[in-house]
């Protein structure tokens, strides 16, 4: 297998080319990534106290979402796989929005019609998340065929798992994506798992990466814990796409520390000494040790970095738990023009019952017949 790019060895010393970025950036993908932490802890527990109903962690993913999203323009679209939600923080998803989904509450600019920790960010080009596996590649194709039809000078990143290489999406997406040259970057996050099958049970090729050659486009292997590494492959496809020379894949290859979501106990299909393995790899201890070496960062910044995100992130909770719900008229609403009238006999029904149950908010009333 062709050598992963690595910038930055597992101890933080330097072992490639790093970015000539300002010390103010380099500390701000060190938060960016402190905060998918702190975030993923929090609706973790916020889970097990049963407040919110399912969580999807991506601890241990930092570096590829925080590197994989930096080097995109706001105008360049982010096609979420599982487990971005992160990413399209790091793009100006507020954590309010973030967080109104995760309870589906009247904040929700999903209306309470995905399931939670199913994202969403118009104005950073951010699509509702499909669970169902590999249905966005296609979609982000059709979507940067379009973005190069329009002449739009913007990028598509689609993201995805080692599990949705598996699936029909991407090897239609990534065949016309070639055959169209379409300005996009597919991001292959093989994070070891696919639920319980193990990358190594989802393919017999040497690397995910390898599979682009046969599609027509470079693939590259990245150290998915370096968090530089990731950036850099990202930034230099980027530039590919944006400057007419077609897609590319990367792949970034990282661990998922903890279960496949809320529902899932990993216990069941790998053992301690493979996650304690990757525990030592951890892409946060990883960067932090290079920024302290830079000087960018001291010995008791984590820390105190840690508590600040935390700050925000509690009163973003306090303000969300206390929010109204959803309200019930939703659930007909925006798919006719006017709510028409079996749907609106429909709804009455139901609000007599939600009435009963002690369910129905004010202003959830039945409609005129
Ligand atoms: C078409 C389809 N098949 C099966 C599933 C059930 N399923 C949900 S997540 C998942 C594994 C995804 O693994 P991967 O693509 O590696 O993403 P990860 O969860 O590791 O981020 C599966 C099989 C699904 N959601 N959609
Ligand atoms: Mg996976």
């Amino acid at each position: 297998m062709a050598t992963a790019l690595q910038i930055l060895a597992p101890d933080g010393s330097v072992v490639g080319e790093t970015p000539g970025l300002p010390d103010a950036e380099l500390k701000d993908l060190f938060v960016s990534m402190m905060r998918i932490r702190c975030m993923d802890g929090r609706m973790l527990k916020l889970q097990r106290a049963g407040r919110i109903g399912f969580v999807g962690t991506a601890t241990g993913l930092e570096a590829t979402l925080v590197g994989a999203a930096a080097p995109l323009r706001r105008a360049d679209w982010l096609w979420s796989g599982l487990r971005e939600g992160g990413a399209a923080v790091t793009r100006g998803l507020p954590l309010s929005e973030y967080i109104a989904q995760m309870y589906c509450n009247a904040n929700d600019t999903a209306k309470g019609r995905q399931m939670c920790n199913h994202f969403q960010h118009k104005a950073t080009n951010y699509p509702s998340w499909s669970s169902v596996i590999g249905t966005q590649i296609p979609h982000g194709v059709g979507a940067a065929f379009a973005s190069k039809r329009r002449g739009d000078d913007v990028v598509h990143a689609i993201h995805f798992g080692d599990g949705a290489t598996s699936s029909n999406g991407f090897h239609s997406g990534m065949n016309f994506a070639a055959v169209w040259k379409v300005p996009a970057v597919f991001v292959c996050t093989d994070n070891g798992w696919a639920i319980s099958v193990a990358s190594s049970a989802q393919t017999a090729a040497e690397s995910f990466a390898v599979k682009a050659k046969a599609y027509g486009m470079p693939g590259r292997d990245v150290d998915g814990n370096d968090v530089l590494a990731c950036r850099q492959a990202m930034a230099e496809a980027i530039d590919a796409a944006r400057a007419g020379d077609g897609p590319s894949l990367i792949v970034l290859k990282t661990y998922r520390m903890l279960g496949h979501s809320s529902s899932d106990d990993p216990t069941k299909y790998r053992s301690d000494d493979e996650v304690a393995m990757w525990a030592a790899r951890d892409p946060i201890a990883r960067y932090e040790r290079f920024l302290i070496e830079r000087g960018i960062l001291s010995e008791g910044d984590r820390a105190s970095i840690e508590k600040d995100l935390l700050t925000e992130i509690d009163a973003v909770i306090h303000e969300q738990e206390a929010a109204a719900p959803m309200a019930l008229k939703t659930l007909v609403e925006d798919v006719y023009a006017e709510v028409p009238y079996h749907l609106r006999r429909q709804y009455n029904d139901f609000i007599s019952v939600a009435e009963k149950l002690g369910h129905a908010q004010p202003g959830d009333g039945a409609f005129p017949l």
